[in-house]
């Protein structure tokens, strides 16, 4: 096939994964240039999966040129600029090393790895292959997130005391949820600290600052679950759960600030709920993803009678609150998160700029998680070393 020369402002994805976050990066990819109406064309040339048939109707539903199953072709590819992996976390790094090997930027999702280690070894990679990297912590592209980011920057909130952040789902309390890869070590890493922890750690570098030390108590309640088998006659197999279902942190930031973090699968009514409280000696902000378009801010600095929270509705005069729509309160949702963070990533290759989160970002959380569970084993606090 002839190689399509990549033009000016034209970016070729190679995409491995054709699951719910490709689904996402996918939408993302294809919204870009109408959103962002900046010129910037992309064009998704090939996707892979562990089976042809995966790959196959991954490509005819996300639009990919070609499609194959082995993932080392996409990494290989004259026509691909960017590799973009959603798999499970075992498999980032072999992919990730292999795409800077071959000069490919690279966006990869969370948590970066299986470990801290794997995790450097990446960052080592994209650096030492002059390549972009991208972690997708979605997350940090909300307005009223970006919003209280620079409220506290501005020095508004005075000297940060407190960051309490949580992030709670609840689809694991079910005892016949089976035994997918999210729930095993080897394949996963960790389970609920990885999986939606890492999205609240990221928050807490982003708003407050690097943790010196953690204190963490983690739990799996539930330790047997059912193997998914085809064959709808034989009797069901249980596996085991070597990961948490749950984990408690305390944090001690290098600013002096406190921190409370909370990540759990087993929190009955809360779906996908992400939340942060950060106050300081002037003021506070709260924010909840389950009313992600509004912050709640409070300031010592409005006469003791009117003191209270005031809710900001995000839009236009709000970072990337106006991207879609030019009057507050229409909001964001989930995909636009992505659209956002895909953008900003790709247009920083075009214009050869290294932009955030990256793949630092992805190590540091790295770092607290093997923390994290090095105290959780030991029962004690941890320093966490600056890097
Ligand atoms: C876990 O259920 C999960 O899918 C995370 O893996 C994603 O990062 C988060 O955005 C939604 O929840």
């Amino acid at each position: 096939m002839q190689t399509t020369k990549r033009s000016e402002r034209c970016i070729r994805i190679g995409q491995v994964g054709t699951g719910v976050m490709a689904l996402a990066h996918s939408i993302a990819y294809s919204n870009i240039p109408q959103i962002f109406n900046g010129g910037i064309r992309i064009q998704k040339k090939i996707i892979a999966d562990k089976t042809n048939e995966l790959a196959k109707s991954g490509a005819e539903r996300l639009g990919y040129e070609k499609w194959t199953n082995r993932w080392e072709e996409v990494v290989e590819s004259e026509e691909v600029d960017v590799v973009d992996i959603c798999t499970p976390n075992d498999l980032h790094m072999p992919i990730a090393l292999a795409s800077a090997k071959n000069g490919k930027h690279i966006i990869c999702e969370k948590p970066l790895a299986l470990t801290a280690q794997e995790s450097k070894s990446m960052y080592d990679a994209v650096k030492d292959g002059h390549v972009k990297h991208c972690v997708a912590f979605n997350y940090r592209m909300t307005p009223a997130v970006l919003e209280a980011k620079k409220i506290i920057e501005t020095g508004t909130l005075g000297e940060i005391f407190h960051f309490r952040g949580s992030y709670l789902q609840d689809f694991a309390i079910d005892k016949q949820f089976p035994l997918v890869w999210r729930f095993k070590s080897n394949i996963a890493g960790t389970g609920s600290l990885g999986d939606i922890g890492s999205h609240i750690i990221d928050y807490a570098r982003f708003l407050v600052g690097e943790p010196i030390a953690v204190v963490a108590n983690n739990k799996t309640f539930i330790k047997e679950r059912p193997i998914q088998s085809a064959n709808r006659n034989q009797a069901p197999k249980t596996g085991t759960v070597d990961v948490d279902d749950a984990v408690s942190i305390l944090m001690q930031f290098s600013s002096g600030a406190m921190g409370t973090i909370e990540a759990s699968r087993f929190y009955h009514g809360r779906k996908n709920q992400l939340s942060f409280e950060i106050s300081g000696s002037k003021g506070s902000v709260y924010f909840d993803w389950e009313r992600r378009n509004e912050l709640q801010f409070y300031s010592s600095e409005v006469s003791q009678g009117h003191r209270g929270f005031t809710k900001i509705i995000t839009g236009p005069d709000n970072p990337y609150g106006g991207i879609l729509w030019p009057i507050p309160g229409l909001g964001m949702s989930y995909i636009e998160t992505t659209n956002v963070l895909l953008h900003q990533f790709i247009l920083g290759v075009l214009e050869n700029r290294q932009t955030e989160p990256n793949f630092y970002d992805g190590f540091k959380t790295a770092v607290i998680m093997d923390a994290v569970l090095v105290s959780d084993k030991e029962r004690k606090w941890i320093e966490i070393g600056s890097h």
